[in-house]
């Protein structure tokens, strides 16, 4: 039932928003708004579980953190059937893992998410599919291999404009980035140069040597600024501009850090990441032409997947910093 209430930014929020790069809204989504994201999450670990050998007697009694914790830390590759992304890949195969379960579906079309999108981006909202899960469990139950992979431990310094393809120059994607658990600085909250958004040109970015997801910015160009932290409570929302030059913490305590960033755009705008589906979230202008349908979204994930694999075609992702591999900035 709509009963007329709106989370559209006011003013104020949006010229901080404008000022500052990014924006703290807490208490967005309520426990009963996360309970089914939660639910869908504990069967797809348990269901992993089950099926790559780690359900002992011990498993069926342990917490959700401790078994998604276990899983994570002893089977890293997992981890690519609980993101709400295909793999940045180009060797995509018909059995490579994502999740695009019903209660992510109805997070990224949220009505209170698409008000904060809108009130950014215009009434003409599309849904971009840059889009991950971060599940993080403590950093020291992390092995050498989940270090390096910002899902799962902590995030380098970049700007999301960075991420992809450089054609997206003039798209004007938001990032909205969901705290399913409390994200405090201890957790690893994310941290944010202030203003860095209104900086002319983009900054250097290093290639990352554990994936095209994982471009960063050189250390010796953030030591300048002084950062802050983006601390948020489970149900709150961090937005990003772009541009802004941020990048998240190790995970220092007992508990896992659980968020979801997404991101939005108005429509007509090419996406960066084209060979993975976008779809139009809310419209003024053509209402009928929303996808509503969760089923028809996993579909559309699934299909990209099969034209990936089979050759149909062709996965393209931001390789524009692999110039830079040799740059002792880099090295
Ligand atoms: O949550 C994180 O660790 C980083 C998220 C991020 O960098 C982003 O959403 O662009």
């Amino acid at each position: 039932m709509d009963l007329g209430f709106t989370m559209k930014l006011d003013q104020q929020q949006i010229a901080d928003f404008e000022q500052d790069g990014f924006l703290i809204l807490q208490n967005v989504l309520s426990e009963s708004d996360r309970a089914p994201i939660v639910s869908e999450y504990d069967a797809l670990i348990n269901a992993l579980g089950r099926d790559r050998g780690h359900a002992d007697t011990a498993w069926e009694s342990m917490s959700f953190e401790q078994r998604f914790t276990r899983l994570i830390t002893t089977d890293p590759d997992a981890y690519e059937f609980l993101d709400i992304s295909l793999p940045l890949s180009h060797d995509l195969s018909d059995s490579s893992g994502f999740h695009a379960g019903p209660a992510v579906f109805n997070l990224l079309t949220h009505p209170a998410i698409l008000d904060i999108a809108e009130s950014i981006v215009g009434p003409e909202v599309v849904s971009n599919p840059v889009q991950h899960t971060r599940i993080k469990p403590p950093e020291r139950a992390l092995n050498a291999v989940g270090q390096g992979n910002s899902n799962i431990a902590q995030t380098g310094w970049h700007q999301d404009a960075a991420v992809v393809l450089a054609d997206a120059e003039a798209s004007a994607i938001l990032t909205v980035w969901v705290a399913m658990s409390d994200a405090t600085p201890e957790m690893g909250c994310m941290r944010a140069i202030p203003g860095s958004h209104r900086w002319p040109d983009l900054a250097k970015h290093c290639p990352g040597s554990t994936g095209t997801g994982e471009i960063y910015i050189p250390s010796p160009l953030v030591s300048d600024h002084q950062p802050v932290d983006l601390a948020v409570g489970a149900g709150g929302v961090v937005l990003l501009h772009k541009k802004t030059w941020h990048g998240a913490g190790p995970n220092q305590t007992d508990s896992i850090r659980w968020s979801f960033d997404l991101r939005y755009q108005p429509s007509g705008q090419t996406t960066g990441r084209t060979c993975f589906p976008d779809f139009l979230a809310r419209s003024t202008q053509t209402p009928d032409a929303v996808l509503s349908n969760a089923e028809h979204w996993s579909e559309r994930w699934h299909n990209a997947r099969r034209d990936i694999a089979s050759g149909a075609t062709q996965a393209v992702f931001n390789e524009r910093w692999e110039t830079y591999n040799t740059d002792p900035m880099c090295a």
